[in-house]
C-alpha cells in the first residue's frame, strides 16, 4: 500500500482512579494516536509510551518528535507494508514506542483491506481471553483491600499488586489473606537492587505466580540472582526489548516467565515472533498492558488469544480504567473479554470523543 499521510492525534483521558507505580502516580492518560491515511484505507494504531520517561526512555512528545521528523517522512509516499515497515526505519536506533505505534496502524489499514482480523493475522486460537487487573500502589491498605475486592467482585482471575520498598511484604500479605487462592503476582517497576534479594525472598511465603522486573531494564545479571535465590518465578518486562534479549535472559536463567507488550518491543509482529519462540521452548508468555483506550487493547487481546499465552494478561476491562472509552468498550464477562472479530484491530474509533478530549491540534506529516 503507499501512505499518503500520517497523522499524530493527542488526547487526555482521565483515568477512573489514579494509578500509582514505584515510577509515578498517573492521574490520566496522555495518549497519543497514529492514524495512517493510504491508497487501500486508513488504520489506527495507539503509543504505549507514557507522558515521562519514566517506565522507559520514551515519552509522548518524543514519540511525536520522532514520529514526526523521522519515521512518518520515512514512509510518506512509498509502498509500504507493515512487514516492511520495520526495516524501512531500522535507521533509526530504538524509539520502539513509537516504532510500534506506526506499524499497528500500517496493519490495521492493511488488514482491513484484506478482510482479516488481526486474531487471523496473529494464528490466534482462542475466542476469549482470562483477563487480570494490575493495582496500584494506594494510600494505605484499607484503600488496596477496597480496589481488590471490587476487581474481585467483578471477577478478575488474577490480581498484580505494584510494589515498592515499604509497599510489599505487608499489602502482598493482607491481599493473600482477602483473596484465597485466587492467582496473584507482584510488579515492582525496578524499584529494588540486588542489595534486595534476602527480603525479597520473603516474598515467597505467599505463593505468588511470579514477581515481575524487581531490578533495571539494562541488570540481566541481578536478575540471574534473584532467580536462583527465590521459589517465586521471577518475570521480566522492561527489559524484555525483542525477542533476542528475551532468548538470552531466559536462557541465563533471569526470567521464567516473560511479560510480552508489543509497545516495548517495537511492535505485534516482533511480539508474536518472541510468542512462538516461547512457544517452542514451552517458556509461559502473558500479555502486558500500558492502560490502553479501546485502540491499544483490541490488539493485546487479539494477541492474548495465541497459544502460548497461558497466564492472565494485564487486559483488563475498559471501565478498570476510563469512564468512557475511545471505542466500543470492553467488557468482562466471567473474567474474560472477547476477540475481536471484525477486520482490522476490530474496533472503530469514536471521533466525536477524538475531538472533544484532544489536548493538542493534529499533526499531519505528507
Ligand atoms: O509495568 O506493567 C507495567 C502500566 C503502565 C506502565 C507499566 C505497567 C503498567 C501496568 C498496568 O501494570 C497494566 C494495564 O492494566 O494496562
Ligand atoms: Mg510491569
Amino acid at each position: 500500500m503507499r501512505v499518503e499521510a500520517v497523522e499524530l492525534h493527542r488526547i487526555a483521558m482521565p483515568l477512573v482512579r489514579p494509578f500509582e507505580t514505584s515510577f509515578g502516580r498517573q492521574l490520566a492518560r496522555d495518549v497519543l494516536l497514529v492514524h495512517v491515511l493510504t491508497d487501500v484505507g486508513d488504520g489506527w494504531g495507539e503509543c504505549v509510551a507514557m507522558a515521562d520517561p519514566v517506565y522507559s526512555s520514551e515519552f509522548v512528545a518524543g514519540c511525536d518528535a520522532v514520529i514526526t521528523t523521522y519515521l512518518g517522512p520515512a514512509i510518506i509516499g512509498r509502498e509500504v507494508t507493515a512487514e516492511s515497515f520495520a526495516g524501512l526505519t531500522q535507521f533509526v536506533i530504538g524509539h520502539r514506542m513509537a516504532k510500534a505505534a506506526i506499524e499497528t496502524a500500517l496493519l490495521d489499514a492493511q488488514t482491513r483491506a484484506s478482510g482479516q482480523s488481526f486474531a487471523q493475522y496473529f494464528g490466534a486460537t482462542r475466542e476469549a481471553v482470562d483477563c487480570g487487573v494490575s493495582v496500584g500502589i494506594a494510600p494505605d491498605l484499607d484503600t488496596l483491600l477496597a480496589e481488590v475486592q471490587l476487581y474481585v467482585d467483578e471477577g478478575y482471575r488474577r490480581i498484580k499488586l505494584k510494589i515498592k520498598p515499604g509497599w510489599d511484604l505487608e499489602p502482598v500479605r493482607a491481599v493473600r489473606d482477602l483473596i484465597g487462592d485466587l492467582p496473584l503476582q507482584v510488579d515492582a517497576n525496578t524499584a529494588y537492587t540486588v542489595a534486595d534479594v534476602d527480603h525479597l525472598r520473603e516474598l515467597d511465603a505467599f505463593g505468588l505466580l511470579l514477581i515481575e522486573q524487581p531490578f533495571i531494564e539494562e541488570d540481566i545479571a541481578s536478575h540471574v540472582v534473584l532467580s536462583s535465590a527465590i521459589e517465586t518465578p521471577v518475570c521480566l518486562d522492561e527489559s524484555i526489548v525483542n525477542t533476542d534479549v528475551a532468548l538470552d535472559a531466559i536462557e541465563r536463567g533471569a526470567t521464567t516467565i516473560v511479560n510480552i507488550k508489543a509497545g516495548r518491543m517495537g511492535g505485534y509482529l516482533e511480539a508474536v515472533r518472541l510468542h512462538d519462540a516461547c512457544l517452542e521452548l514451552e517458556i509461559p508468555v502473558w500479555c502486558g498492558g500500558m492502560l490502553e483506550t479501546g485502540i491499544g487493547r483490541a490488539a493485546n487481546v487479539a494477541l492474548a488469544a495465541l497459544d502460548g499465552f497461558t497466564l492472565p494478561g494485564d487486559t483488563s476491562g475498559s471501565s478498570r480504567y476510563f469512564a468512557e472509552d475511545l471505542t466500543e468498550p470492553f467488557v468482562l464477562d466471567d473474567g474474560r473479554l472477547v476477540v475481536p472479530r471484525g477486520v482490522g484491530s476490530g474496533v472503530e474509533v469514536r471521533t466525536d470523543l477524538l475531538t472533544q478530549w484532544r489536548s493538542t491540534p493534529v499533526v499531519t506529516v505528507r
